[in-house]
């Protein structure tokens, strides 16, 4: 189906409004017959037990997807936007196999509940349950086809409760920033499950604070009427093809059914409140429009119903044949394979000078962004002169341009989603600096229940090259918040690949391979070895020159006990094994470089060789990264242990600002001397 003309229906001859109105009348039974389908197969135990109801938010739905070029256009619709997805064309087999759980080729293979859209053909990226995510994610989808420079339409759905999240603030923010090609469409249904929506937006309604975001055309419509949707969206899609900046629809429907099959909204809905709902259903509003405008037949219409309802009954027998995803494959795509060429060490010639780390990390950026034109870098305060306010960015504007280096609002959430949805457009390959490690937790929601799932949530259809880079902890007077080493949170979140280098020209290769590598990876940037030259300068690596991750280092070989660090850790270390080298008391020092893969092998050959292992961390004992590897030493080389595994690491609080307390929290040389001497003495 072609997109429609900006033209209004009215100029339109009755054959060719009547062409027009045919598939959308169609879709929206198509979509109503699901809807029952469903309905009944929850009920029967076949493979889903939950439904989420459309039924009201039909027209809307199918009315976006005509005036969409299938394939081209971007589309990240919410769970009850059903009507949308069999409008732009997904096969309805594949959407009843979605609904029982089957392994069908798009939308997640049965690792997500029904309605989590994702069809990579279609151009929809895969959709999860966190209420108003998808946002920051189309906003993202957005500035990467402006900065590859198509002219591709990004449609985001979501319901009214949706916009109570910050998240659609900030989408709101950026997209006007940007005058990006995006309509955000909010269905309004006046519930988000139980709560209406005179206790969930202040004012009664987002349109007037929407209309506050300068650049943003706001629509209230009527979702039950096909000319004022029709009108809207030829509009909307209109001025964001031609570059002229974003649109909010707030369309009017009404929920016809309960929020979902595990919901009664005879609870919370009174009689009334039910029967004038079922007043405004779309359905026999759009019938009997179509009638009175002489556009269709009572009987055409019959005859369409009957053919639609067929065409549903033969699909849900078809969805049955779909099998389940092999069990075997439960755990598996996690993370997408990295090319070959890149999972090797690769060697190239040092230069003559030394550099620090902060310098490598320039280099490395500049390197790559020499190499790849697709490589991006965003964040607070990089772009232009500053460039970060630890200069790592600095110079990259004025080499690369600022398509290619640009500043982002101060909005964590925005940061991260606008990397994942910049990674879905073409080879774009997003690298993003949070400010601080500290700063994540905004934008933890973008991260961890969305970025780090995406390529197991879809299956494996999706995957999002992200290169998040965060400085990170402490010894810098920072106090809580500039001190704080997160690397346990992480690494406990499947799908990111955490790296935290020890120096520069480690830093320098192992950023240039998380830029290579096509799934998110964090680099923990430690604050107080920046410019730390005593271990950290290093003869600066060539710019061909690759560190693949899960390779750790032995810094100094040893006899009596293995010492197991990351970052700051592994300087102290160094330092005090040279120290205790003087006594006689030989420590193998083991830089593990990356947490996620971990270098198990590394450790246990240490360990299986001294005999006796301490792990130490700048984060809190309990629950940090050190217990990991302590229970995998003592699962795996329990028979090689000496003595119990000893772990040090900081207090169980924050990191207080005044030297002297961080002093104590924070561990030091002569905490890590005397836990190595008395476990060498044992
Ligand atoms: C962040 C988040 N909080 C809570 C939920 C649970 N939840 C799922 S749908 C929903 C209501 C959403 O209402 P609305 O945005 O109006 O959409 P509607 O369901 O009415 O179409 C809630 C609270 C969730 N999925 N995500
Ligand atoms: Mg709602």
């Amino acid at each position: 189906m072609t997109p429609r003309e900006e033209t209004s229906s009215a100029t339109y001859s009755l054959e060719e409004r009547r062409a027009l109105l045919m598939p959308v009348l169609a879709k929206v039974y198509c979509a109503r017959f699901l809807d029952d389908k469903m309905g009944r197969l929850v009920r029967q135990s076949k493979g889903g037990s939950f439904h989420l109801y459309a039924g009201g938010h039909e027209l809307v739905g199918v009315m976006a997807a005509q005036s969409l070029m299938p394939g081209k256009d971007w589309a990240l619709p919410y769970y009850r936007d059903r009507a949308f997805v069999v409008g732009l064309g997904a096969p309805i087999d594949e959407l009843l196999g979605a609904f029982l759980a089957r392994h069908v080729p798009h939308h997640s293979g049965g690792r997500m509940m029904p309605e989590h859209f994702s069809h990579k053909l279609l151009r929809i990226p895969c959709q999860s349950s966190c209420v108003g995510s998808q946002f920051l994610q189309a906003v993202g989808v957005a500035r990467g086809i402006q900065l590859i420079g198509e002219d591709d339409v990004v449609y985001v759905s979501a319901g009214e409760g949706a916009t109570s999240q910050g998240d659609f603030h900030e989408a709101l923010n950026f997209s006007c920033l940007y005058n990006l090609g995006i309509i955000f469409v909010i269905q309004d249904n006046g519930w988000a499950i139980s709560v209406p929506l005179e206790e969930q937006t202040a004012g009664g309604g987002i349109a007037a604070v929407a209309r506050g975001y300068a650049g943003l055309s706001v629509f209230e419509v009527d979702g039950g009427s096909y000319d004022e949707l029709d009108s809207t969206f030829s509009l909307a899609v209109a001025k964001a093809r031609e570059g002229m900046g974003p649109t909010l629809i707030i369309a009017k429907v009404p929920r016809l059914g309960p929020h979902s099959s595990s919901d009664d909204p005879t609870k919370y809905k009174t009689p009334e409140q039910i029967a004038e709902e079922q007043a405004l259903d779309p359905l026999p509003r759009l019938e009997a429009w179509a009638i009175a405008e002489q556009l269709v037949t009572a009987d055409e219409l019959a005859e369409m119903r009957e053919e639609i309802r067929l065409e549903v009954d033969a699909a849900s027998r078809r969805a049955e044949e779909y099998p389940f995803q092999d069990p075997s494959e439960a755990a598996t795509k996690v993370f997408a394979p990295i090319s070959s060429e890149w999972a090797t060490e690769q060697i190239d010639t040092p230069l003559a000078e030394s550099v620090v780390i902060v310098d490598a990390l320039n280099h490395a950026l500049r390197e790559e962004m020499q190499r790849d034109t697709s490589v991006v870098v965003f964040g607070q305060d990089v772009a232009k002169g500053k460039g970060g306010v630890f200069g790592v960015t600095r110079g990259l504007t004025a080499e690369f341009g600022e398509e290619r280096c640009f500043n982002t609002p101060l909005a964590e959430s925005t940061i991260v989603a606008l990397a994942l949805g910049i990674s879905l457009v073409g080879n774009l390959r997003p690298v993003a600096e949070v400010q601080f490690a500290d700063y994540i937790w905004t934008g933890i929601n973008q991260l961890f229940n969305e970025l780090a799932s995406y390529h197991y949530r879809s299956n494996g259809e999706w995957n999002c090259p992200v290169v998040l880079r965060m400085p990170s902890g402490g010894y810098i007077q920072g106090g809580p918040y500039h001190s704080q080493n997160i690397e346990a949170f992480l690494a406990h979140c499947p799908g990111l690949k955490v790296v935290i280098p020890s120096n520069a020209a480690d830093a320098k290769r192992l950023v240039k391979t998380a830029i290579r590598d096509p799934n998110p990876v964090i680099i923990l940037e430690h604050k107080a070895l920046y410019r730390q030259r005593v271990f950290c300068a290093r003869a600066e690596p060539g710019s061909e020159a690759l560190l693949p991750f899960g390779q750790a280092e032995v810094v100094r070989t040893g006899s009596d006990v293995t010492l197991v660090a990351w970052g700051m850790m592994v300087v102290m270390g160094a330092e005090v094994a040279d120290r205790l080298a003087q006594e006689g008391i030989s420590v193998e020092l083991i830089d593990l470089r990356t947490l996620v893969p971990l270098d198990e092998e590394a450790i246990l050959r240490s360990v299986r060789k001294t005999g006796k292992l301490l792990i130490v961390h700048e984060a809190p004992l309990s629950g940090g990264f050190g217990a990991e590897i302590a229970a995998r030493v003592g699962e795996k080389a329990f028979s090689s242990l000496d003595a119990p595994i000893r772990r040090l690491g900081g207090k169980e609080c924050a990191v207080p600002y005044c030297k002297q307390l961080e002093d104590i929290v924070l561990p030091q040389t002569a905490d890590l001397e005397r836990e190595l001497r008395s476990l060498a003495r044992l």
